[in-house]
């Protein structure tokens, strides 16, 4: 096979899976027999991939092979490289999935470290980015609505008056996964990398709604901060999402003021942003000034439409939405993520063994277990479950895979939640704009 023809086809699959597959294997009515295609087919996805493949008979019809995935680590195949992110503080190897407003992920590689630095963090705007606070203790924000004492507080005021807590806690995107739908959704298209684990320094968000003290008539709240809309209209607010309260009344939901022991950066929404963690991280707003308690579920900017919204029964992927079929996205799915090794790595020839580690989270719910498999899932073994830090925290986890000899393999990980619930092998529960998806990860590793 020649360079362009090999390259035509990772395109291809880019554009288009079923045609590539049929390119490949030749026009076949039952594609997900790949198993019973040799010859030319198997030797032109050998060729794409860069080797052998020991267990080609495995391979699902229609599988973009992980090496052409779509996919921010570096890809040994990937026609077109990502836009690498240039921020002051950041790693570089963040990809960039919006420029305005800016937004960035976390490839998977990079999400190795038991806490994730702030450097590695992912970056999620839907506004301008406000210029950086010089005086964070001054800082003031207000908790209002239906409340017994309206409180007015600076940052200095919650440090000195309240109880600080410090908890690693997985923040992560509504929209993470969001590019594993088919067809497309529409909205920043993340990987995996919508999420990390901190350090969070911060109070109880319920120390202080004690203190405001809460109505009976209270039910949800509504976060506004200080980032101005893109169109620069300060009236409009940019984000403004809202919980029930007895998300906000959770012992870890918390204002925080500190990340990995360092002043909140300005660009993670410092000095001051709440965390509610498992939660959509569109409810965890940055740059706080203003927490508003509603007799009613909160209908700001985010709330509303199908933005982070899921559907209640399952609709036809691409067709026109029925708004009375959509629920608030609140608690996050099951994720398992491969750290390590990252997406196509070169091992030399030879090599019999590899070493596997990764996390494993799964929004209100804690991780059961976690299976990785070589041979495109027809056999899995288990890895072994780090314990959590705290509730919240991520799981980490290792485990080491045989291969029987050189070539092409995929490593597939998968995690099963606290409630037998079980990653998909493709993103389920198709919605417009794209939230839950959380199929198996997948890595590929060429050795030899
Ligand atoms: N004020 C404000 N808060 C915000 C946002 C925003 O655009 N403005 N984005 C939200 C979204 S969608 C996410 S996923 C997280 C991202 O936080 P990070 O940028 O610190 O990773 O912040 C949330 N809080
Ligand atoms: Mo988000």
């Amino acid at each position: 096979m020649t360079d362009k023809i090999e390259r035509s086809i990772e395109e291809l699959y880019q554009n288009d899976p079923e045609r590539a597959d049929a390119e490949i294997f030749g026009r076949v009515t039952d594609t997900s027999r790949r198993g019973f295609l040799g010859g030319a087919g198997l030797a032109a996805m050998s060729a794409a991939v860069g080797g052998a493949i020991p267990f080609a008979a495995n391979m699902p019809g229609g599988l973009i092979p992980a090496a052409m995935a779509q996919g921010t680590a570096p890809a040994p195949a990937a026609p077109k490289g990502p836009i690498l992110l240039d921020f002051p503080g950041k790693n570089k190897g963040l990809v960039v999935i919006g420029e305005r407003p800016l937004v960035a992920e976390t490839p998977e590689h990079l999400l190795d470290d038991d806490t994730t630095p702030i450097e590695k963090f992912y970056i999620r705007n839907n506004g301008q980015i406000p210029e950086e606070n010089k005086e964070p203790d001054k800082w003031k924000f207000t908790v209002e609505g239906e409340v017994n004492k309206k409180l007015e507080l600076t940052l200095g005021e919650l440090k000195s008056k309240y109880k600080a807590q410090t908890r690693r806690m997985v923040l992560e995107c509504g929209g993470n996964g969001r590019s594993f739908f088919s067809p497309k959704a529409s909205g920043n298209q993340w990987t995996n990398g919508g999420a990390g684990c901190a350090e969070w320094t911060g109070v109880r968000l319920a120390d202080v709604l004690k203190a405001a003290g809460v109505k009976p008539s209270g039910i949800y709240t509504a976060h506004y901060a200080a980032d101005l809309h893109l169109s620069g209209d300060a009236s409009k607010p940019t984000l403004s999402r809202g919980v029930r309260i007895a998300k906000a009344m959770d012992p870890d939901s918390m204002i925080v003021w500190a990340m990995n022991g360092q002043p909140l950066p300005n660009i993670h929404g410092g000095p001051v942003r709440l965390l509610y963690p498992g939660w959509a991280g569109s409810a965890s707003q940055k740059w706080l000034t203003k927490i508003v308690i509603r007799d009613k579920e909160h209908d700001g900017p985010g709330m509303t439409g199908t933005s982070y919204r899921l559907t209640i029964k399952p609709m036809v992927p691409g067709a026109k939405a029925d708004p009375k079929n959509f629920k608030i996205l609140e608690s996050m799915p099951v994720r398992a993520i491969i750290t390590s090794p990252g997406n196509g790595t070169k091992l030399p020839a030879g090599t019999k063994e590899v070493k596997l580690r990764g996390a494993s989270w799964a929004g209100d719910l804690t991780v059961r277990r976690v299976d990785v498999s070589t041979d495109y899932g027809v056999t899995w073994q288990p890895a072994k479950l780090e314990k959590a830090k705290n509730k919240y925290d991520w799981q980490r986890w290792t485990a080491s895979v045989k291969l029987p000899r050189d070539g092409y393999y995929e490593i597939w990980s998968r995690a099963m939640d606290s409630n037998g619930h079980m990653q998909p092998h493709v993103a389920p529960n198709w919605n417009p704009s794209g939230y839950g998806g959380n199929p198996m990860h997948r890595v590929a590793v060429l050795i030899g």
